[in-house]
């Protein structure tokens, strides 16, 4: 029974799921789910793309449960940014973006980072109308997370082990953390970034420049 009532909520969701990438698709705009556990460095990440030199016109979509902390962070770069408070829901989901998608200039645009609520679990189950799923680790959070939350790794496009210049304090193997990635997903590209000395980003912008452009 309650897995009849799941179904369901999953089936509503991807309904309008592809509503909002007609949406997207329809204004030219590429669109990327950004999700991590708490604190892993999505908004930092956000704030380093911002900073990096590029052709991109990004928007942003913040999700937070409460608070627009990240929409003044990224507002500062003067980019279009909406807040979105869940008001306690652990994800975002598509309803939530459908809401407020028309607030962005999305003709102006070619790039909407969607940046999902702090969790490793609940994102990767719902499409919110995304191109593409990323995912940041914290190296700070331990080389087990891969195969204790493979859903997450299983369905991002690209995963950024952030936080690198941290590793010389940290017990952590991050060929273990590769390794289980790349078992649970094949496909996924990874990068070694830190958001604070700027490491790895110029990879990780070219990579997603070059994503964006789907003609
Ligand atoms: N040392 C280090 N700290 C980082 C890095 N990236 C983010 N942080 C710090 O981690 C904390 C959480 O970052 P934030 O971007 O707000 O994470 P979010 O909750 O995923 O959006 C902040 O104090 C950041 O300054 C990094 O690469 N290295
Ligand atoms: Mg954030």
């Amino acid at each position: 029974m309650k897995i009849k009532v799941v179904a369901k909520i999953l089936e509503a969701n991807e309904r309008i799921a592809q509503e909002n990438r007609r949406i997207f698709d329809d204004a030219g705009v590429f669109v990327v789910n950004l999700m991590s556990a708490p604190g892993a460095g999505k908004t930092s990440l956000l704030e380093k793309t911002l900073s990096e030199k590029t052709d991109l016109k990004i928007g942003v979509i913040e999700g937070d449960i409460a608070g627009s902390d990240d929409a003044e962070r990224i507002g500062r770069f003067g980019v279009p940014v909406i807040q979105i408070n869940t008001g306690g829901a652990c994800h975002l989901d598509a309803n939530m973006i459908n809401e407020v998608i028309k607030e962005l200039p999305l003709n102006e645009l070619n790039v909407v980072f969607i940046e999902n609520v702090g969790n490793l679990v609940c994102p990767a189950e719902f499409k919110v109308g995304e191109d593409m799923k990323v995912m940041l680790l914290s190296i700070t959070e331990g080389h087990d997370k891969p195969l204790k939350y493979p859903l997450m790794f299983q369905e991002s496009s690209a995963l950024l082990l952030n936080k690198i210049d941290l590793a010389p304090y940290l017990d952590v193997d991050i060929n273990k953390i590769k390794r289980d990635a790349l078992s649970l997903n094949p496909n996924i590209m990874i990068f070694e970034v830190s958001c604070k000395t700027g490491e790895g980003i110029a990879d990780w912008v070219k990579w997603l420049s070059n994503k964006t452009e789907k003609g």
